[in-house]
């Protein structure tokens, strides 16, 4: 093989033209690899005279659950060589960085474009962001790659007049998926309001949602799902009556509420929430706590049988104070005997008569 340099023409095209015509030039069936020879392969590398060029800096999104990821400013790697085969082309993207989940193919070897990809399903709520290297390969002085020159190093940044040694950093975000419901932080949730008031929070009900964004994350709504119950439900979650209630008109309430995040999804389950009123509190004898009406406590007639020991007039009753501090107390129980007559009086008459009056009344 004899090559011929002509004045003014290009070193690098020149052996590349040797190459090819080594290629031909060679018996059929039997070719022999030119870059195995030492000196050949001194020449070749001489032809990838310059190493890819990509930017410095990337921004990435991709949606979960997919695996495109959108670049800014596209991944295009140009090499000077070009339109030198081989060492003008691009042949690989490399990626590294921590246990970073994509891979870089070259959708065009000529004009050095390149896609993004994820290798494994990319899941925002388990990581939201990725940052790693990229670095472009020249497809080297020939087939099979020999020679070939990357971008970027992808380890120490290091400032070198020479060399550029700076990474080419992509910084990834990982677009949510409204994948998940609001949850309530529990099936069953109580509170109680006074009777004749209207309460600004009778109590707070509480969502969340797994989500890995805040549209999608964060509870937007709550809804009262019963309908026609006299209370509100605002923003945060907290609970209202839109009405003074009567213990005595209903003294419980069972409603539901549900919750939505902020793109609009509802919550599978519904929240039940009950509500008590309570009764206003007045002090004085009462008959019991749940029965207001006190004729209900006590009985016109008590039946004493001597020798019974002491015996309770009032057991139903009780003394409601409301909590109050209480100094004394002072009961007066009257006695209405006056429809007995002559009955067996204890403090009118004599022991001896008493005995005659009562014999005579109860043989009566
Ligand atoms: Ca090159
Ligand atoms: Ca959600
Ligand atoms: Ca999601």
């Amino acid at each position: 093989m004899v090559v011929v340099v002509k004045p003014g023409l290009d070193r690098s095209v020149l052996i590349f033209g040797a190459v090819v015509i080594a290629d031909r030039a060679l018996p059929d069936g039997k070719f022999n690899a030119p870059w195995t020879n030492p000196s050949f392969f001194h020449a070749l590398t001489k032809v990838n005279k310059h190493k890819p060029w990509i930017e410095t800096s990337y921004r990435g999104v991709i949606t979960e659950n997919t695996d495109m990821v959108l670049l800014d400013p596209p991944l295009v790697a140009l090499d000077k060589d070009a339109p030198v085969p081989y060492a003008g082309e691009i042949c690989a993207f490399g990626v590294h960085g921590s246990d970073a989940p994509f891979e870089a193919v070259v959708l065009n070897r000529t004009s050095g474009e390149g896609q993004l990809r994820a290798r494994s399903p990319i899941d925002c709520e388990r990581q939201r962001e990725y940052t790693f290297t990229i670095q472009a390969h020249d497809c080297g002085s020939g087939p099979g790659g020999i020679g070939a020159k990357k971008s970027h190093n992808y380890g120490h940044i290091r400032n070198n007049s020479s060399i550029n040694y700076k990474r080419a950093v992509v910084h990834v975000q990982v677009g949510d998926v409204n994948e998940f419901s609001p949850v309530f932080s529990s099936a069953v949730y109580s509170g109680s309001v006074q009777e004749g008031r209207v309460c600004d929070s009778i109590l707070q009900v509480d969502a969340t949602d797994r989500d890995c964004s805040p549209q999608y994350s964060q509870i937007c709504n709550y809804q009262i799902v019963t309908e026609n119950a006299p209370f509100a439900i605002d923003r945060n979650g907290n609970i209202r009556n839109t009405e003074s209630l009567s213990f005595d008109t209903q003294s419980h309430y069972e409603i539901s509420v549900t919750a939505f995040d902020c793109g609009q999804k509802r919550a599978t389950r519904s929240a039940t929430v009950h509500i008590h009123v309570k009764p206003i509190c007045k002090p004085g004898w009462q008959a019991s706590c749940q029965d207001k009406d006190i004729t209900k406590g006590w009985s016109k007639r008590v039946d004493y049988e001597p020798g019974m020991g002491s015996k309770p007039l009032f057991p139903k009753m009780h003394l409601e104070t409301c909590e109050g501090t209480v100094s004394s107390v002072r009961t007066t129980v009257e006695l209405q005997t006056g429809h007995i007559g002559k009955g067996c009086d204890r403090e009118t008459y004599s022991e001896k008569s008493l005995q005659k009056l009562c014999v005579d009344i109860l043989l009566q």
